[in-house]
């Protein structure tokens, strides 16, 4: 949080996850003066010292309360996401993982932090919720698709 400081215009780091079920993919609405009310994946910003992997389980655990299957966690893409409009300019280099729940499907997503999130729930890909945050439009429009072949 910044809390209204000023803000150094540097690159940060993000990671989310395309958290897959059968041919749907977990998203929630943000709530947030970054993409307010659009519909993005779980994820959220690189520590200092973590891998792209223990991000992703982090935050997924801490906006959710689910866990992955660790074995299954892989690098999908990264962005350059680089929004420079006022009030609020931003530049995420944004690191996209692909994942699956760990014992089997069973796990519900819960709303932990309800002042970033309406809730999360499945979204077949054929039928994605609008709108989408940008940096995901953007790659759903370009074609990209998160599923294995
Ligand atoms: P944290 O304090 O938990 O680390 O951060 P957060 O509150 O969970 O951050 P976030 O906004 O959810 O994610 C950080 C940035 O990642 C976000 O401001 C922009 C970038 N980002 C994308 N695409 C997506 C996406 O689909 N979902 C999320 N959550 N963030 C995304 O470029
Ligand atoms: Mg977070
Ligand atoms: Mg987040």
């Amino acid at each position: 949080m910044e809390n209204g400081k000023t803000i150094a215009l540097v690159p940060r780091v993000a990671v989310v996850v395309f958290l897959l079920r059968g041919k749907a993919v977990l998203l929630g609405r943000r709530r947030s003066s970054v993409g307010d009310s659009t519909f993005a994946l779980p994820g959220g910003h690189l520590e200092f010292g973590e891998s792209f992997e223990e991000c992703a389980a982090r935050e997924l655990k801490e906006e959710t309360g689910m866990d992955f299957d660790k074995k299954k966690m892989e690098l999908l893409t990264v962005t350059n996401n680089v929004f420079s409009e006022q009030p609020k300019p931003y530049h995420y280099v944004t690191v996209f993982m692909r994942g699956v729940l760990a014992d089997g499907d069973d796990q519900l997503p819960q709303n932990l932090e309800p002042t970033k999130c309406d809730g999360w729930d499945w979204y077949d890909w054929a039928n994605l919720p609008e709108p989408l945050f940008w940096p995901l439009e953007k790659m759903v429009k370009s074609g990209f698709n998160p599923f294995p072949n």
